[in-house]
């Protein structure tokens, strides 16, 4: 009998093993995860007071001197903007951290602040506790600041740091490891260009298995080599495929679209987050004040993270005085109201529903107007959603209905935890929704139909060229020359890279002006950080310079050979010269 039911126990468990393997099946940690729909991402450091995206290590700690710092009031912000969890830059590129670590001098411990006594880690993990958010950190695995970054001396000091913010600060919720990794930085003073194999270095397996020691609720976010508990959906620009599974495979490198558009038959579940800010930058700029994204645009983003299957991980950057500035928090803040608005009223709710085969037929009983349908599966049980379709019945005939939001076909394909599907609004008696293929017997959990209010769009872009009044001809495939009739005095140059490309991406530049093409001054030179993941405008601004012909050089670019552009802005005063 006992040999009996070890058979029995054997085969249960191989039968559970191979069908787990077939749908594999996501954690409890996960699922809640998915239950926490947005929360906030906070950028703030030594770059908020040099005007940088990624500080090159040798920033003077004396800049760290935020008059009005204040934790609880970006935890109250973010609550109120209906974030349920706040991950803080710990540490950024530039090494330096917001916590006073044993490990480093380059810290907020020997900065003005507080006299170094202040830890911005420690206030901001008690104002989550206080408002009742989860707290989660963003830990560089780059560090230009250190001098041993590069030798395996630099991965136990990442590891020293990482057991600091995990044993001393109560509950992590998630741990964010950027993929930006290697290149050049101030090392200690070397000043050089350092290059690591981004999937091997840090010995990925360890440094996870610290985390599951330490923090074993705790979500691992990272974008490429082992792969950890959450993915990168492959842009910074907020928005994740339509399709959109939350499995990958458990080995090998990934490619954009696996990022984007998830594997459908992966073996381990590994959900997309989508990550972006409410400005252009991931730092504050004061430039930035007035690019605060608009309410149809954060909406557009929510759709198409929160209802694809996704979370939203929304940036707040904190101005210099140490705050989040009123045009982020105010839009935050609407942002919120107007979800809420829209999802206030499931119109489903008061429907007679019936199943129909593979239909779902919910109907209003008298002509409703709508614009949203969501559906939900029982992801606990797997994702099996492949391609469904929409109907509705108006003047008693049934009429397709498409994601408005999608360029290409219907866009109903994958559900997943959440799926919102918008379009232009209906009026209809009933709304038939047919699930055409899935995985497995798919279990839907909840079907939702809203009318949301209008909003205005984006005014769209008039597709017209600042550059195209300006006279651009390339002296080499890394020299770019713009020249005017006459000598004026300028202020900045803007340059905003290719759109649908990496190739030509400028990384590196050097910027110089002439009144004679003969005597060059050279107006700046540098890099424009994280341009390829986050491909916005970038100003070069300058003192007021006299000029008759600028020369825009690449010094590096991010792939190809021929620096590439999409559009070109040279500024005078605060006018913008379109015309020579
Ligand atoms: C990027 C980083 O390089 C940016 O600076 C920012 O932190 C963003 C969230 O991830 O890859």
């Amino acid at each position: 009998m006992k040999r009996v039911l070890a058979f029995l126990v054997t085969v249960t468990l191989s039968a559970m093993v191979s069908l787990a393997q077939l749908n594999p099946l996501p954690s409890n940690e996960q699922l809640e995860w998915y239950d926490m729909e947005m929360y906030a991402f906070i950028h703030y450091s030594l770059n908020t007071y040099t005007d940088q995206e990624w500080g090159f290590g040798n920033e003077d700690l004396q800049l760290f001197n935020p008059s009005d710092l204040d934790c609880r009031q970006w935890a109250r912000v973010c609550k109120q903007a209906g974030m349920k969890g706040i991950i803080f830059t710990a540490k950024h590129h530039c090494g330096f951290c917001m916590w006073p670590s044993a490990y480093t001098d380059y810290s907020v411990k020997n900065t003005p602040w507080k006299d170094g006594h202040g830890d911005v880690v420690r206030e901001l993990a008690e104002a989550c506790r206080e408002e009742g958010l989860k707290f989660g950190f963003y830990l560089s695995p780059w560090d230009r600041n250190h001098a041993k970054y590069g030798t395996p001396e630099y991965v136990t000091y990442f590891r020293n740091q990482l057991r600091e913010l995990l044993t001393n600060y109560g509950d992590v919720f998630e741990v964010w490891f950027d993929g930006a990794n290697g290149g050049d930085g101030w090392y200690g003073g070397a000043n050089e260009t350092r290059r690591i194999d981004g999937k091997t270095y840090y010995g990925w397996a360890e440094t996870f298995g610290l985390i599951r020691e330490l923090q074993p609720h705790a979500l691992i976010w990272n974008d490429g080599g082992d792969r950890a508990d959450l993915r990168w959906v492959g842009t910074e620009a907020g928005n994740v495929g339509e399709t959109n599974w939350s499995l990958m495979p458990s080995t090998g490198s990934t490619t954009y679209e696996m990022l984007h558009y998830g594997v459908e038959d992966g073996d381990v579940w590994c959900p997309g987050e989508t990550n972006t800010s409410i400005r252009p930058g991931w730092f504050y700029h004061e430039t930035e004040n007035d690019h605060v994204k608009s309410l149809s645009k954060l909406m557009d983003t929510y759709y198409k993270s929160v209802g694809r299957n996704s979370t939203l991980l929304l940036n707040f950057p904190i101005a210099p005085n140490g705050r989040i500035h009123p045009n982020d928090s105010l839009r935050g803040i609407a942002f919120k109201k107007m979800i809420d608005e829209v999802f206030k009223d499931n119109l489903a709710d008061k429907a007679y529903i019936t199943v129909e085969g593979n239909s779902t037929v919910i109907d209003f009983g008298a002509p409703t107007s709508f614009n949203r349908f969501v559906a939900e599966e029982e992801i606990q049980f797997g994702q099996s959603v492949k391609k469904f379709t929409l109907e509705a019945k108006v003047d008693g005939e049934w009429q397709p209905l498409e994601d408005e939001l999608v360029e290409e076909g219907d866009g109903l394909t994958t559900i997943g935890h959440r799926r919102i599907i918008c379009f232009p609004t209906v009026r209809a008696t009933r709304l038939r929704f047919t699930i055409n293929e899935s995985k497995f017997e798919p279990k839907i959990k909840k079907l939702g139909v809203y009318l949301a209010p209008e909003l205005t769009p984006d005014i769209p872009d008039s597709g017209e060229k600042k550059s195209s009044g300006l006279h651009i001809y390339f002296r080499k495939p890394y020299m770019m020359m713009i020249d005017f009739d006459s000598e004026q005095t300028f202020t900045a140059f803007r340059y905003l890279p290719p759109q649908d490309t990496k190739d030509g991406i400028i990384t590196h530049y050097t910027l110089s002006a002439s009144t004679d093409y003969q005597n060059w001054t050279k107006l700046a030179s540098g890099e424009f950080s994280n341009i390829v993941n986050n491909p916005i405008w970038q100003t070069i601004n300058f003192e007021p310079t006299k000029a008759k012909v600028f020369k825009f050089e690449a010094d590096k670019l991010s792939s190809g050979t021929r620096m590439g552009y999409s559009d070109i802005e040279i500024v005078k005063g605060s006018e913008i010269m379109l015309k020579p």
